[in-house]
Formats: structure tokens, sequence, C-alpha cells
């Protein structure tokens, strides 16, 4: 049989077979038979080497164009009848309407965002504003604006992380203090929220990462008295009820005099428990009157002018106000926590 009756015989086989095909799976069937590496095509070319000089190219070219057209056959076929399979899968599916839903899940505040919105929204109430500050900050504007000079003693308070001689990452948002009073003139009336970083063994009280809201007022005439007022009257809108708090002398280099403000501890009622170190009261706010060395620092007369700070420590109270045993908890990421809290 000579080259050419075999390329014909092939392709009349091919058409032949064609027009029995049934499914995708016969077409893919056709493609091993006739292109596959052991396929009839291939088996042709095996003949071409037996032909002569002139006859090959010839050959050559009738073996490629039935390639080609058996190729373009077959890929036509297999997505028209893959096509018609999925039609014909999808109009025999059920879908079973007795699965239950996917829930969907739904993101929530994290407790400590809610807790610091709900207190700036009360200072605001009260006539503050808010600013910001850095959370890495120079050494002037955490200590040395702040009356503590580089070799004060009370530095050793607050452990602090140093990123070079100069940086650091901020210990208290009384940070802020200076750099608000060298952006405004007095009256200034101000809350500043914010991070907190303490080089600190980690405790269920204390924690390495924490948050304040500063809050401070500068003008003329004011007086400890307002301070004690406007601490007394913020911790009662934030417990919507009277509660018990207790004013401590205290020590900052930036405030004169100074004092430490607890509430009564609402875990164990005043009883005694690890979270206040079983004293029955927990210390959430330093506070003080603004020192005039500070208010110098900022550009403002202290012969003139008067102020008082406060610094609030938002997981203490918010230990409190959730009854929550263990300060780590805000930063285990559990959800089983996390969902607790209202949206
Ligand atoms: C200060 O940070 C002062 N800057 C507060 C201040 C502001 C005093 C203005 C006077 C005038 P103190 O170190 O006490 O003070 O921290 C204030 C509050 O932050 C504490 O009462 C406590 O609630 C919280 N706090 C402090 N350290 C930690 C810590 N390691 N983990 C969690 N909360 C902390």
């Amino acid at each position: 049989m000579t080259l050419n009756t075999q390329i014909l015989k092939i392709r009349e086989k091919f058409l032949h077979e064609y027009k029995e095909v049934k499914n995708s799976k016969d077409i893919e069937r056709l493609k091993i038979e006739y292109l596959g590496k052991k396929g009839l095509l291939q088996s042709l070319m095996l003949f071409l080497k037996d032909a002569s000089t002139e006859e090959r190219p010839v050959f050559g070219k009738e073996i490629n164009e039935l390639k080609n057209e058996i190729t373009i056959q077959l890929e036509n076929g297999l997505i028209s009848f893959l096509s018609k399979e999925e039609d014909k899968k999808l109009n025999n599916e059920e879908i079973d309407v007795t699965l239950p839903g996917r829930k969907n899940f739904q993101g929530r505040f994290h407790p400590l965002t809610l807790l610091m919105n709900e207190v700036i929204d009360i200072f605001v109430s009260m006539g503050f504003a808010v600013e910001t500050g850095p959370d890495v900050d120079s050494d002037y504007y955490n200590f040395e604006a702040l009356n503590f000079a580089k070799d004060h003693p009370a530095r050793d308070m607050q452990d602090t992380f140093y990123l070079n001689d100069e940086m650091l990452l901020r210990t208290h948002t009384s940070n802020v203090q200076v750099r608000v009073m060298e952006k405004f003139k007095p009256p200034i009336r101000c809350i500043a929220p914010g991070k907190c970083f303490r080089n600190e063994n980690i405790s269920s009280r204390s924690h390495v990462f924490f948050h304040q809201v500063e809050m401070f007022y500068i003008d003329e005439k004011v007086t400890f008295a307002s301070l004690l007022a406007t601490m007394d009257e913020f911790c009662s809108k934030l417990f919507k009820k009277k509660i018990e708090t207790r004013f401590r002398p205290s020590y900052f280099p930036f405030v004169e005099p100074g004092m430490e403000g607890d509430i009564k501890c609402i875990i164990c009622s005043g009883q005694g428990c690890k979270v206040c170190k079983h004293s029955g009261w927990l210390e959430v706010f330093g506070a003080g009157m603004i020192h005039p060395e500070v208010l110098k620092s900022g550009g403002i007369d202290p012969e003139k002018y008067t102020g008082f700070a406060a610094g609030l420590g938002i997981e203490r109270l918010a230990m409190l106000m959730y009854n929550i045993k263990d300060i780590r908890y805000f930063t285990q990421n559990d959800l089983k926590f996390l969902q607790q809290f209202d949206l």
C-alpha cells in the first residue's frame, strides 16, 4: 500500500469513527488513537523515511494537513461535548434546601476600642478637644520637657524601651502635653488617647503594651478642686452610677501636687483579689497640677496660668468595667473572649 493510500484510509477511518462519537470520553479516546505518541499519524511518519526524496515533502505536507484537520475537529468536538455534559449535569442537580446556611462572621470592635471610644465621648461631652502624639518620640517630649532631667531618679518609675540615645517608645501619653502647649495658647482643654510601652514584667495587671488617655486643662485660675470634680464626674459618667474613688498623694515630676486615683475593685467588691493586689482598690490614673517648669517648656507663663492633668490606664478601666481578671486576655486574640463584647 502506498503512503498516499494510507493517508486517505486514515482520513476515511477517522471520519467514520468521528460520526460514532457520543461523548467527551470518546473524543479523548480518538485523540490518543490518532494524535498520541504511538498513534496512527505518528506511524505514517515512520513510513515517510522510506519515501523517495521527491515524494517526501509532498507526503509530509499531506500528513501535516491531516494532523491539523483531525486536531481542529477533535478540539471543537471536545468543547461542544463538555458544554453539553455540564448543562446536563446542572439540570439534573438537585439543591438540598434543608441544608443549614453558612453563618456570616460579623466583625466586632475590640473591648479596648469600645472603652477608649466611650472615654473619648465622655470627655468630648465635657468640652475637651482630642489631640494625638507620636508613639515613637524623643526623650525631650517624653521626659525632659516634663521636668525629668537626664539623670532624674524618677525616670526609673517608667522602664523605657530606648531605640537610640535620643528616641524611645513613649512610656505615657503625657508626651503630648508640651507638644500641644507649643501649638495652642490657653485656654487649652484637651485629651490625647494612645498606646504606651514599658519594659516591665508582664503580670495579670501590667503589660509592656497598654493604652492611656491623657487629659489636661490649662487656663487662668484652674484649681486642684476642679481636677477632683472633673475626675469624679468622669467616673460617674463612665460607670453610670456613683462609684467609690480614692485619691492618694503621689509623685510625678511633671505635676505639683500629684496624686493617684483608685477605683474600688469591682471584681472582688473591695474584698481583695489578684487584680487589685489584695488591696481592694485598683489604681487607674495618675494626676495633678501641671508643674510650672512644664508650663514654661510649653511657652506658657506659669505666673498667669495654672493647669491640671491626668493619665488614665484604659486596660485597668476595662478590667473593672467588664470584670476581666487578667490584662493578657486583651492581646491573646481569643475569639471566645473577644466575641463577648457588644458591637
Ligand atoms: C503616668 O503614666 C503619668 N503620665 C500619668 C499622669 C498624667 C500623672 C498626667 C500626672 C499627670 P502611671 O505610670 O501611674 O502615670 O500610669 C498611669 C496609669 O496607666 C496607671 O494608673 C495605670 O492605670 C496605667 N498603667 C501604667 N503602667 C501600666 C502597665 N504596665 N500596664 C497596664 N497599665 C498601666
